[in-house]
């Protein structure tokens, strides 16, 4: 870290081991080992069991201060949780520029090539409260905040580049009709209930992001494995004052990967931390997940080409109009010291920006420039929420803010206005130099000076009131399999409506995006295709691109193989050692997370004498957990295993989840007892080998792995 601005200047490789730690944070990282339990007021305590009482079964005494302390402070430990994204978890990390992008922005992170921003990341759920699930359907938020050397900036994003509404005011409405029923309080995390869908039914604007929500994007396999956009249009500004406009993209070097709907809800109950776990684990281990991220550079002369208009949160720009250029990369190394203090207490907020990034006039974008701080003096019980730790810069602050609850800074002298003569006019403006002239770096924050001249009105643009096209383009750029899933998630959520009205509210809307969608879902719904819903445009402008390659979550494979995969290798007694141990170490060299899972956990007496732990169970974890599967061989473990009553149900699993299963010797019985004896030939998911080929088949087991699912595999087990 450099001392003057806390940033580091070399190359990211040298981060990974030093952690790209915030100066603000170092100060109040505290460690108790070899220390005294004292009371707040630091006076040390001698007993920690008891209350003082008069005598040893006379009553509690009131001058109990330690007691009262401690009961006090617990009494108030919670704080409210977040209105929406209540669920969540965070790392630190750093963002490294590719090269200096001083052409079209003069933004700290970007302003030479290699320059290191620490960051703290923070993605969420969004309808859910604190303690809920995470693999609900639902959108995920993707929130990272850069402690420039110019201030914070905060790029508080979506794994989806759209949104459900054009304009700030009907966010309250939106978020009211997902959250749980107010009269009873259910669905907890969960969409599919009768006021979202009678809200989105009324509310065609919101098709395209639906399209989005209950396609797999809903059900991201890891936080690791999302990408994340900033959704709304911004503008880049470079030190001449001149301005282009910008969509923020971040794309997981691990690949874009989703679970599906039945492995979504079964994980839910084995392990409601799952994501948080994994992103938890991974950086434990070294495993530090990385994006790219990349911009969409394109003028206002572009933008008005465009069929949409790019002030509409309800529409992306597709790639093929404006590519996606790389500017960068983003590594997570590593975890909070503590949930609360860190991924509780950060406050993202839409508001802050760095000289050289700027907002577009996007409505919903206004609401958010307003809401972030807004929200944060309830939750953190104040206006000095930035001097949490985990919230201050490492640029410095100095202003003539004062006071407020839990003022941390105590800034000395007698002046606390501007203009003065009693500091010598300090802290001073920077002032604001002219567009088309150079800022220099030392200059503050300036507007974009963006031209206006209209009347005030509430209103819509033209160009918003056309809320189909993209939905299609979505649907139709996606695979069969992934046409599939959207339209059983569709199916799966009207099914849990109990207004037939509004299922065919839906519907009707539906069939404005693809009559192929709205006939499967009207199918699985027992009902006839109703009327189409009349648009609000009858001549929309025709849109240039109708497929997108990029939109498919088979776009983006990633590049790390198998790396952090998390692999079963069911064991017993009499289970054969030898290939058992040349797998793994073939799957560890290639950065597999392996698990010995037992009918029990503990050590297990394999076919030649040695041992072997099982360091988990079929019990406390289900096959669903994890990403491929491996049978042993040895008779009399696979008859030990064939006898459980957890193995047929482990192994039907990963199968109905399309995942890899590899069966050593005796250990393809198991797959006949589970039902799967008879494989499609096209089924390159599951693999048959003699335990004496163990290391021989590995690389073939290691690439059906890394492709992470069979989708050609739709069904469960076929039935005997
Ligand atoms: Fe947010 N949003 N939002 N939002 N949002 C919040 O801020 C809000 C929107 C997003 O990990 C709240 O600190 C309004 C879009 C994320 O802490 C709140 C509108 C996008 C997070 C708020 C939107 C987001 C939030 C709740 C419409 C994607 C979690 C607690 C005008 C681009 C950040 C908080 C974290 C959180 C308001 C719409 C992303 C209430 C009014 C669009 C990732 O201020």
């Amino acid at each position: 870290m450099t001392e003057e601005t806390g940033t580091a200047k070399t190359g990211g490789a040298a981060l990974l081991g030093t952690n790209a730690t915030v100066a603000s944070l170092d100060r109040v990282r505290v460690d108790a080992s070899d220390q005294p339990l004292t009371t707040n007021q630091g006076v040390r305590i001698s007993d920690n069991q008891n209350t003082l009482k008069a005598g040893l079964r006379g009553p509690s005494l009131l001058e109990d201060f330690v007691l009262r302390e401690k009961i006090t402070h617990f009494d108030h430990e919670r704080i409210p949780e977040r209105v929406v994204h209540a669920r969540g978890s965070a790392a630190h990390g750093y963002f490294e520029a590719y090269d200096a992008l001083t052409k079209h922005t003069r933004a700290a992170p970007f302003a030479e090539k290699g320059k290191i921003t620490p960051v703290f990341t923070r993605f969420s759920t969004v309808a859910g409260e604190r303690g809920s699930k995470d693999t609900a359907r639902d959108a995920r938020g993707f929130a990272v905040k850069f402690y420039t050397d110019e201030g914070n900036w905060d790029l508080v994003g979506n794994n989806i580049p759209v949104f459900f509404i054009q304009d700030a005011m009907k966010f309250p409405d939106l978020v009211h009709a997902v959250k749980p029923e107010p009269h009873h309080g259910m669905p907890q995390a969960a969409s599919a209930h009768d006021t979202f869908w009678d809200f989105v039914s009324l509310m065609p604007e919101s098709t395209h992001m639906l399209m989005w929500v209950m396609s797999d994007r809903g059900i991201p396999r890891s936080y690791r494995m999302m990408q994340g956009f900033g959704v709304h249009t911004f503008r880049l500004v470079n030190d001449q004052g001149e301005s282009v406009f910008c969509k923020f993209h971040w794309k997981p070097l691990q690949g874009t990967h989703s679970l599906v709907w039945d492995e979504a809800v079964k994980i839910s109950g084995a392990d409601p931390d799952f994501h948080r776990r994994d992103l938890w684990e991974a950086i434990e281990s070294g495993e530090f997940p990385e994006w790219e991220l990349g911009l969409q550079i394109f003028t206002e002369e572009q933008a008005d080409g465009f069929s949409f208009d790019v002030l509409d949160s309800t529409k992306l720009i597709p790639e093929e109009l404006v590519p996606v250029t790389p500017v960068g990369r983003m590594v997570l190394n590593r975890n909070p010291d503590n949930f609360f203090a860190e991924t509780e207490q950060v406050a993202f907020c839409a508001a802050h920006i760095i000289p050289g990034i700027d907002f577009s006039n996007d409505p919903l974008l206004a609401g958010r420039i307003h809401s972030y701080v807004d929200t944060q003096i309830t939750r953190l019980g104040g206006p000095n929420f930035h001097e949490i730790p985990i919230n201050s810069p490492i640029a410095p602050v100095q202003n003539n803010q004062r006071d407020g609850l839990h003022r941390q800074a105590l800034p000395r002298g007698k002046v606390a206005y501007e203009p003065n003569s009693l500091a010598g006019g300090c802290p001073f403006q920077t002032g604001a130099t002219q567009a088309g002239t150079a800022q220099p770096r030392t200059n503050g924050f300036v507007s974009f000076p963006e031209a206006t001249a209209e009347d005030k009105v509430r209103g819509k643009p033209a160009k918003f009131a056309e809320h189909y096209t993209q939905a299609t383009l979505f649907f139709n750029s996606q695979s069969d399999v992934e046409k599939a899933h959207i339209a059983a998630a569709f199916r799966f959520e009207l099914s849990k409506v109990g207004v037939p009205a509004i299922r065919e509210r839906m519907l009707s809307s539906l069939v404005n995006v693809s009559q192929e969608l709205a006939a499967e879902v009207a199918a699985g719904l027992g009902m006839e295709i109703p009327d189409t819903m009349p648009k609000a445009t009858a001549n929309p402008q025709t849109p240039k691109v109708t497929v997108s390659p990029a939109l498919s979550l088979l776009a983006l494979p990633g590049e790390c193989g198998i790396r952090t995969r998390q692999i079963a290798v069911l064991v017993d007694n009499g289970v054969h050692i030898d290939s058992l141990l040349s797998l793994h170490d073939a799957l560890v060299e290639a950065g597999a997370v392996v698990h010995f899972v037992g009918p029990r956990v503990g050590m297990f007496v394999g076919d030649s004498g040695a041992g072997i732990e099982a360091n988990k169970s079929m019990e406390n974890s289900p096959g669903f957990l994890f990403d491929a599967l491996v049978l042993p061989d040895g008779s009399q473990a696979v008859k030990a295993l064939a006898g459980n009553e957890h193995t047929a149900a482990f192994i039907q699993d990963l199968f109905k989840h399309c995942k890899t299963i590899l069966a050593l010797g005796a250990g393809r019985e198991l797959l006949g007892m589970a039902g799967i004896g008879q494989v499609s030939e096209k089924d390159e998911g599951v693999l048959l080998a003699d335990s004496t080929d163990a290391a021989k088949v590995a690389p073939a087991f290691i690439d059906a792995v890394a492709a992470h699912r069979h989708l050609s595999r739709l069904t469960g087990p076929p039935t005997k």
